[in-house]
């Protein structure tokens, strides 16, 4: 008995520690009255054992029974915590008093504890707008409906996901990376204005002008001037859209296309972009060998990933060097191929860059090949002229250029275009920047903060439960007005000279470039947490 107390007590009690030694004491003490209290002939430490066990198992069973009971009665009423919620969805404006009061009452006769309000479109116009005076009373009825029955609200931004509305300006849209590529040779005296790349809705802001000695074949299919033809031979035209450089026009092909060049051309990397009802997956791209007399396969595995809800498909990668005069591309849809852009290249392109780089947002998956950069494809660090200060607002550029072939990037931002999805009529608008908490902030002041106002605190108190960002599907984003700054702060380092690494290229080595584009990605990741969903908490 002893060795068991002093086993239990040893441990407490410890050098300086007058208190456990106290406690040593008591125990010590109990154990031996409990010995007494059993009698001399008794077996001190099985009986203890069997009264603690008989003592654990009544109370066992006592907490049990209390529990079977509490069980029973929740079940049979259950409490407010406990209910079922719904979703509730308004549709399109097609509202009245009757029958928000008609669902609320429906939903409490259920035994629901609350609705997940969302407003939006799918049906014909109903006689409510969106944000107008009598949907704010509307909204104010069905949660003092649910206030006096003992129910909860949830609210959110019009549509059913993420946050934004009409008053979403292009500025203050997801944001992505856009620039404009212009080769030339020096040594020269160049003054010319740089074109500014494709932007959409009317905005656009530079990033940095930056140029570099231009890697080994790095010429855009456009110049290589390719001509489109169907299996049969026949010449397609219209298909300019696909080479045009901007994401959101392009041309509908047949499912199986050749591309045929006056001479034989190296090709090693694609950029392809889908409609977003069309993805790519495993496309085979095809090289015709004129000695054996039939297409050799280059690769079946090219695709486009998944960019967001309504956003088109983004992929762009290397594969193993072939030349030839003649390439087929078969895409899964044998019937037609939409494509928005397709670039194809003698030069090397990092495996997968459009995803690392943050244009599209879906999983690379396992297995997929890796191409590996050597010398020539690579942009030595040092060789990244930074030349933003020497252009003009307007795009004009003085610089003597060195001797050698340059690659001119004019890199910006601009608007995704992205809209909030499904929204009742009134609601209908841009996607806010996830990454600016200017711009979440200035969403919430519209969509939320007027609704709370309406309600006033104590029913927000008594029947709102939360606002919900449901279902995210507003895709991905890649800028935003401050994220150099940004960077540079969270990460320790200034990104300028590695932005030729957001267009696939390698900056340094290709260690570097993928740790570089880790940070990258990590910065997207940490701005978002940041400003739109701890920023949400916080609002
Ligand atoms: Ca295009």
């Amino acid at each position: 008995m002893d060795r068991l107390n002093n086993g239990l007590c040893q441990g407490l009690n410890l050098p300086g520690r007058r208190p456990f030694a106290r406690a040593n004491a008591l125990c010590r003490e109990t154990a031996i009255d409990t010995c007494r209290a059993l009698g001399p002939n008794s077996e001190p430490m099985m009986v203890s054992r069997f009264f603690q066990a008989v003592v654990l198992i009544l109370g066992v069973l006592a907490i049990d029974l209390q529990a079977a009971t509490s069980l029973d009665k929740d079940f049979n009423a259950p409490p407010a915590a406990a209910r079922p919620w719904v979703y509730w969805y308004w549709f399109n404006g097609n509202l009245s008093a009757d029958g928000i009061r008609a669902d609320i009452a429906a939903m409490k006769e259920s035994g629901l504890g609350g609705a997940m309000l969302f407003d939006v479109g799918y049906q014909p116009r109903g006689p409510v707008e969106n944000r107008s005076r009598q949907w704010y009373d509307l909204v104010r009825l069905a949660v003092s409906e649910a206030a006096a029955r003992d129910m909860k609200i949830t609210l959110t931004c019009p549509g059913w996901e993420a946050s934004g509305g009409p008053w979403i300006t292009p500025e203050l849209n997801m944001q992505e990376l856009v620039w404009s590529e212009t080769h030339l040779r020096g040594p020269q005296h160049l003054t010319a204005t740089i074109a500014a790349p494709f932007s959409r809705l009317g905005y656009y802001q530079d990033v940095a002008l930056l140029a570099f000695p231009t890697i080994a074949n790095d010429i855009p299919l456009k110049d290589l001037k390719p001509v489109f033809k169907k299996s049969t031979g026949e010449v397609l035209s219209g298909i300019e859209g696909i080479l045009d450089g901007n994401p959101d026009t392009g041309a509908t092909l047949p499912g199986q296309f050749e591309i045929v060049f006056e001479k034989p051309v190296e090709l090693r990397s694609i950029y392809l972009v889908t409609t977003w009802k069309h993805w790519a997956w495993n496309v085979r791209l095809e090289a015709f060998d004129e000695e054996q007399n039939k297409f050799r396969l280059v690769s079946d595995k090219l695709r486009s990933y998944y960019a967001g809800y309504v956003s088109s498909f983004v992929g762009g990668t290397s594969f193993p060097a072939v030349t030839a005069k003649r390439f087929r591309m078969t895409f899964p849809n044998k019937e037609q191929a939409l494509i928005q852009e397709l670039d194809l290249r003698g030069s090397f392109r990092l495996q997968h860059w459009t995803t690392k780089a943050g244009f599209g947002c879906e999983r690379i998956p396992p297995g997929m090949p890796e191409e590996q950069a050597v010398f020539h494809d690579i942009i030595p660090l040092g060789q990244v002229l930074d030349l933003t200060s020497k252009m003009s607002k307007d795009g004009k550029l003085q610089w003597k250029v060195p001797a050698g072939d340059w690659t001119i990037l004019r890199l910006g931002h601009t608007a995704r275009g992205n809209k909030v999805n499904v929204p009742a009529w009134g609601g209908e608008g841009l996607e806010c920047d996830k990454l600016s908490r200017e711009a979440v902030d200035f969403d919430y002041d519209q969509t939320l903060k007027p609704v709370f106002q309406e309600l006033g605190p104590e029913l927000v108190k008594r029947a709102v439960a939360y606002c919900h960002v449901d279902s995210y599907e507003a895709g991905w984003q890649n800028w935003t007005r401050k994220f150099a700054g940004e960077f540079k702060s969270r990460r320790g380092y200034d990104l300028v000279h590695y932005l030729p690494a957001l267009t696939g290229r390698v900056v340094g080595d290709q260690e570097t470039t993928e740790r570089f584009l880790w940070d990258f990605r990590r910065t997207i990741g940490d701005l978002f947490a940041d400003n739109y969903d701890r920023r949400l908490r916080c609002l």
